[in-house]
């Protein structure tokens, strides 16, 4: 046999377009990961499916990495101060893949409050430094020789290509495998079956899990001392109590966390639109602030935000303290973080506001 490994070390870009590419792969993933965060709608599925590509041929370019450095890896001699970050680096990046592969394959793991996808965003989220740290001791710049224009146009083709058909060879080997991931949504949450009968869990404040982004967790809400404020742009700006909020409209709808699950309920409450035509919204409104007793927020274009619901129930009861008594957000193809709960103001703007990046980060803190 004329050495297939020879072979294959032959399919590999030049040393320095490969470790280019890996850098250019690794900020990909961290774009189309943080991105698929904030993604909920159906027509973001072509998001989760380059995540998936880049993730491939990450591996695959990592693996072309790693067997062009190991005679240097295993000489002590050939080792140097910037060495071990490097080795940290590769470790931390196959680690993200193995994680990222393994939810999206349905393994589960054994931490009771932390899913896979977690610890896959943190592997990937530890690349960004470590990356930087590789880069500033290695750091050097691609040359017009490197690249071989034709060749590596039709390698990257061909890794595309390869990376699409493992990731759906992927999710169908999940559907035929069974898997916790068979049943997962394009966004790759997986429905609620704590029982694990088969079929979602229920209804009602019970059947799934009340959820931080980081770490809000306010004592319950004194439904004399709470009101809703109505304000910004409207011509009447209001306040009203918990007896103002009959339900009087009702959803159903799905609430997909980014922790990887998702849960149907059928919600009761008020019309945002309704309240917000009770204040008068005025002509130069286009945003609407939602927000949480703790300063949690978000904002919504205004036609959404006419549409979401501010929820009083879940499955016919009344919202326990943990699901957002006495109000919560429902926006129906929004991730569940903008789910907003313990709502308490309602604010009509010009522009969206950009300190919920922050807030959402930092409000429990
Ligand atoms: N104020 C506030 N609202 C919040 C959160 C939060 O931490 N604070 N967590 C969000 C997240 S991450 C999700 S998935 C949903 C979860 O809703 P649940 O706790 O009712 O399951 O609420 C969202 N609303
Ligand atoms: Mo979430």
């Amino acid at each position: 046999m004329p050495g297939w490994r020879a072979r294959l070390a032959r399919l590999a870009p030049a040393p320095r377009v490969v470790d280019w590419s890996l850098f250019g792969l690794a900020l990909a993933a961290l774009g189309t990961g943080l991105l698929s965060l904030g993604a909920g709608r159906p027509g973001a599925a072509a998001l989760f499916l380059a995540h998936g590509v880049v993730g491939v041929a990450l591996a695959a370019l990592l693996a072309a990495k790693l067997r062009r450095v190991a005679g240097r890896l295993r000489d002590p001699r050939a080792w140097d101060r910037a060495t071990p970050v490097s080795v940290a680096t590769a470790l931390v990046v196959a680690l993200a893949l193995l994680t990222g592969a393994g939810w999206a394959l349905g393994a589960t793991v054994p931490l009771d409050f932390w899913t896979l996808l977690n610890v896959h965003i943190l592997f990937g989220l530890l690349v960004v430094p470590l990356v930087l740290a590789h880069l500033s001791a290695r750091f050097r710049p691609l040359r017009g020789r490197d690249v071989d224009g034709r060749r590596d146009a039709l390698r990257y083709a061909g890794l595309v290509l390869a990376g699409v058909a493992t990731v759906r060879l992927g999710d169908a080997l999940a559907r035929a495998l069974d898997t916790a991931a068979a049943d997962a949504r394009f966004t790759g949450s997986r429905p609620l079956d704590d029982d694990g009968d088969g079929t979602p869990d229920g209804d009602g404040n019970a059947a799934f899990p009340v959820t931080s982004w980081v770490a809000d967790d306010p004592d319950p809400v004194d439904p004399d001392a709470w009101s809703l404020r109505v304000d910004g742009l409207v011509a009447d700006a209001t306040e009203l109590g918990t007896a103002d909020l009959s339900p009087e409209s009702a959803d159903r709808a799905l609430l997909d966390c980014t922790s990887g699950w998702y849960t149907v309920q059928d919600w009761a409450g008020v019309r945002l639109g309704d309240v917000l035509d009770d204040a008068g919204v005025r002509d130069e409104a286009r945003w609407v602030v939602v927000r949480s007793v703790t300063g949690y927020r978000w904002s919504f274009p205004l036609a959404e935000a006419r549409g979401a619901l501010l929820a009083t129930h879940v499955g016919g009861e009344r919202l326990s303290h943990g699901h957002g008594y006495p109000v919560r957000l429902v926006v129906p193809g929004r991730r569940g973080f903008q789910w907003i709960k313990w709502v308490e103001r309602v604010e009509v703007r010009r522009r969206p506001d950009l300190g919920q990046y922050v807030a959402t980060l930092t409000s429990g803190l």
